[in-house]
């Protein structure tokens, strides 16, 4: 095997190492779980820190608690790239969701041993992108980008604990939040990440390029019938919140099953009082919908809350919603991701283009800064699961890869004389 390969695949493996070093900070012993601003956040802060201070870049946590690497230019009002992902991870996450993008960002840095480029290169470990605690996706990405309303400082957790609050305990100011927003002299953001689906293992690819990235709805549903006993009370009496719900949820799958692109999921229900005896009264429920076509996104959606109406209905049972997120679908940057693809080919990476169906922190710096994603591919199309992985010749592909990145804006900024 050529030296510089078993180097390369020798540095995939040290990235590796340190994202499996990451994911045993975690809120909950035997898993890893790490939630906006948890007690765990602060271990992988330190580790991060450790490595962007040995990587020669000064470091921060802003208010928002993303935590921010700046890796300088040749001169100091130069222009900077954002290169940055998410440390949050979703309950009994893998090791790879998120954290591998914040390594690969130091990583590029430290080969650069210390060589000054034309611009700047911010590495930013967002606080919050999953949604988990607050049930507010992207919350660090917003505030990165200015657009995180003061209003949603006072949404609590089910400990009824105030995202306000949750930043002061972790010794944080809210009233700094304006302060996070990145600086004006930033001009691109690069986000790498695993696939986190099936693709790039179907065609061999190690990476992709990502196109653009889904629209999302998410929210809450409630079915509220009348609780009775389970033995006393005949069928044609019930008002059973839980058999409406089931088939609610059996019309969200045959909707989505029979529409080219569409997923929807209810990945979470609770029925009350939760006793084998009793016809549940209350029911709680998600639903996370996604398409690339905006359109059939919310056609659909109409569709999936007239079911659940309807299932209601039958069964004198009332229905409400509460929407959570709806982001429309977010195109990346097309001159960036040309220039992707242009270093893939030029770390002999054959590009594959390709839609995101997983959500981004791009999608939220996208609407602010040119934005382009790089994707490694994930063995088993596997993720959001604990046995989520990366093999290291994908993630030294995606090293080489960044590189040649970099190179390229280089000498953009070289050649045009002004921003990268
Ligand atoms: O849910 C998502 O799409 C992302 O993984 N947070
Ligand atoms: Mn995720
Ligand atoms: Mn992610």
């Amino acid at each position: 095997m050529k030296v510089t390969e078993v180097t390369n695949t020798e540095r995939g493996e040290s990235i590796i190492r340190r994202c499996r070093e990451i994911a045993a900070w975690t809120d909950v012993p035997g898993e890893t779980t790490r939630t906006f601003l948890s007690p765990s956040m602060r271990g992988v802060h330190d580790l991060l820190r450790a490595w962007m201070e040995e990587a020669e870049m000064s470091v921060e946590v802003d208010a928002v608690g993303n935590l921010r690497g700046l890796y300088p230019a040749l001169r100091p009002d130069a222009p900077r790239l954002v290169i940055g992902s998410h440390l949050d991870t979703i309950p009994n996450a893998g090791a790879f969701d998120g954290v591998l993008g914040v390594v690969l960002g130091i990583a590029l840095v430290e080969e650069l041993r210390g060589r000054r480029l034309p611009f700047a290169i911010e590495v930013v470990g967002f606080s919050e992108e999953e949604g988990v605690r607050f049930s507010k996706p992207f919350l660090g990405s917003m505030a990165f980008t200015g657009t995180l309303d003061a209003m949603l400082l006072k949404i609590k957790d089910v400990h009824d604990v105030s995202l306000g609050e949750s930043i002061l305990s972790f010794g944080l100011d809210p009233a700094e939040l304006p302060a996070a927003k990145v600086s004006p002299r930033a001009f691109a953001y690069l986000e790498m990440h695993i696939e986190q689906g099936p693709l790039l293992e179907s065609v061999s690819r190690p990476l992709g390029v990502v196109e653009a990235i889904v629209g999302q709805s998410r929210l809450f549903a409630s079915f509220t019938g009348k609780a009775n006993h389970a033995g006393t009370t005949p069928m044609r009496l019930r008002h059973d919140a839980l058999a409406a719900a089931a088939e609610w949820i059996v019309a969200v799958e045959r909707i989505a099953s029979v529409r080219d692109g569409l997923v929807a999921t209810v990945g979470n229900i609770s029925a009350l009082p939760g006793a084998g005896n009793v016809i549940a009264g209350d029911v709680a429920a998600t639903l996370d919908l996604r398409h690339a076509d905006d359109a059939v996104r919310s056609a659909s959606l109409d569709k999936i809350l007239l079911e659940a109406q309807q299932a209601a209905d039958r069964r004198g049972v009332k229905f409400a919603w509460r929407e959570t997120m709806d982001q429309d679908a977010v195109p990346m940057d097309e001159s960036l991701t040309s220039l992707l693809e242009c270093a893939m080919l030029a770390a002999n990476v054959q590009p594959v283009r390709m839609m995101s169906g997983a959500g981004h922190d791009a999608m939220i710096v996208a609407a602010h800064l040119p934005s382009c994603m790089l994707f490694v591919r994930s063995p088993g199309g596997l993720s959001h699961h604990p046995a989520e992985s990366v093999l290291a010749k994908d993630v030294a592909a995606a090293l080489t890869t960044g590189m040649e990145f970099l190179k390229l804006l280089e000498a953009r900024s070289t050649s045009t004389g002004h921003e990268a």
